[in-house]
């Protein structure tokens, strides 16, 4: 445990830990099989104050700092995906956007009840032809008397079945666009001219779900847009700033993920035979198993280092970028090598890593590709915006 955190944090976690193998684990199959979180369970999940990990206390929300927050997904993680899934989005990126910019009353109103679980946040940039050239997403907003008029398709929105409020970006300036001309709004559930599309079927994630969102001349408040109106053309900043936080908790994911998978494959190779003795006696596996350690040790390093770089108030947009590539690159890896560990047996459900091995995959596409992390990355590094 990191010396830094307090005794709280301590107690809080060792619950997090218990709920998750005493409540989680045991249904993890069933979330798989149902493509469904049970609502008792999603209930204790609210009981636990797991939806407002990162709502600060004034809010409601149990205000961890960004390292506590990767602690607990790091537990989290260590079942099935889709349980982080269905929390951190709501108190991730989906409401991080109210919490840094909008105003002091968009935050009364809407945090409370994002921390608390009664409503769920979902976070709305990505459509059909814009989900790394965020810069290019075509939903457009236009004022109208005393709303925004809202007409565009998001796609691929987790919670968006679930959610009631909606982190949406649209396009209020075609000129200026990501320097002033793109702007974050609140587009609540039932709203008029907003529907939200079928579910997605997908190789994975079966417990989250996603969707498209379709605005029909959506009529959205002036107050809804976030920070207020003085804040029109600053949803771009806003959006990025929630990424920037997104991709180290996704680091995270990967880091829980990985841990996990390491330790089936030592119960594994302890009990399995090959050749008449335990596959733990092969060096071959003994190898794998030491560079699994060694990779989830350096990932689990440069996490949690730059979580505390951002608790002191540095800027870490290239380091949360690096984090996400090498955690989430360092899962797959990791997944892959159960799967020859495993050998057949790995195809079975029952063994756990085919699950893995589809989930981690997600977790170098959403919330920005392993290529769109590069580009940060570079770019700090060549100190060079796009031309
Ligand atoms: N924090 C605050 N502001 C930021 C920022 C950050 N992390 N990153 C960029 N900005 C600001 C820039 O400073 C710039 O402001 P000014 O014009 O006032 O100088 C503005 O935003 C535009 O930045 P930039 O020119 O770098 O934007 P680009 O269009 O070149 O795109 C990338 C930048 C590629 C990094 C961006 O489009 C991106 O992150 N794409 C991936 C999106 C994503 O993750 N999608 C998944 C959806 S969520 S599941």
């Amino acid at each position: 445990m990191d010396p830094s955190v307090s005794e709280d944090f301590r107690n809080y976690l060792i619950k997090v830990r218990d709920f998750v193998q005493k409540e989680l684990d045991p249904i993890h199959m069933a979330v798989e099989r149902e493509a469904e979180i049970p609502e008792d369970v999603v209930e204790k999940m609210r009981r636990l104050g797991l939806f407002g990990l990162s709502i600060s206390k004034t809010y409601g929300g149990l205000g961890l700092t960004t390292l506590e927050e990767v602690l607990i997904y790091e537990e989290i993680t260590q079942t099935n995906a889709c349980y982080r899934s269905r929390i951190g989005t709501s108190n991730g990126i989906g409401s991080m956007g109210i919490l840094y910019d909008g105003t002091e009353e968009q935050r009364r109103h809407y945090l409370p009840r994002v921390a608390s679980g009664e409503w769920t946040a979902a976070f709305a940039l990505t459509e059909p032809d814009a989900g790394s050239d965020a810069a290019n997403i075509s939903t457009r907003a236009v004022l109208d008397g005393d709303c925004w008029v809202l007409n565009g398709t998001k796609q691929f929105i987790t919670n968006a079945d679930t959610a009631h409020v909606f982190t949406t970006i649209a396009v209020t300036d075609e000129v200026k666009k990501t320097s002033g001309g793109v702007t974050a709004f609140i587009v609540e559930q039932g709203m008029a001219g907003f529907s939200v599309g079928p579910a997605d079927i997908k190789m994975g994630f079966k417990g989250s779900h996603t969707h498209e969102l379709i605005f029909k001349d959506c009529r959205v408040p002036r107050e809804n847009v976030i920070g207020g109106m003085e804040r029109v053309g600053q949803g771009f900043k806003t959006a990025m700033r929630v990424l920037d936080k997104g991709r180290l908790t996704i680091g995270a994911c990967a880091v829980g993920a990985s841990q996990k998978v390491l330790d089936l494959c030592v119960d594994r190779v302890r009990q399995k035979l090959a050749f008449g003795t335990p596959k733990a006696d092969m060096q071959s596996v003994q190898f794998a198993l030491a560079d699994m350690a060694t990779q989830i040790y350096a990932a689990r390093q440069m996490l949690y280092n730059t979580a505390r770089r951002k608790d002191e108030g540095q800027n870490v947009t290239h380091e949360a970028s690096m984090v996400k590539v090498f955690c989430t690159e360092m899962a797959s890896r990791i997944a892959d090598k159960a799967m020859d560990i495993f050998e057949e047996d790995g195809i079975l459900t029952s063994s756990r890593i085919e699950m893995f091995l589809r989930d981690v995959r997600l977790y170098r596409i959403y919330e920005g590709t392993s290529e769109i992390q590069r580009i940060i990355i570079s770019r700090h590094l060549l100190n060079k915006k796009r031309e």
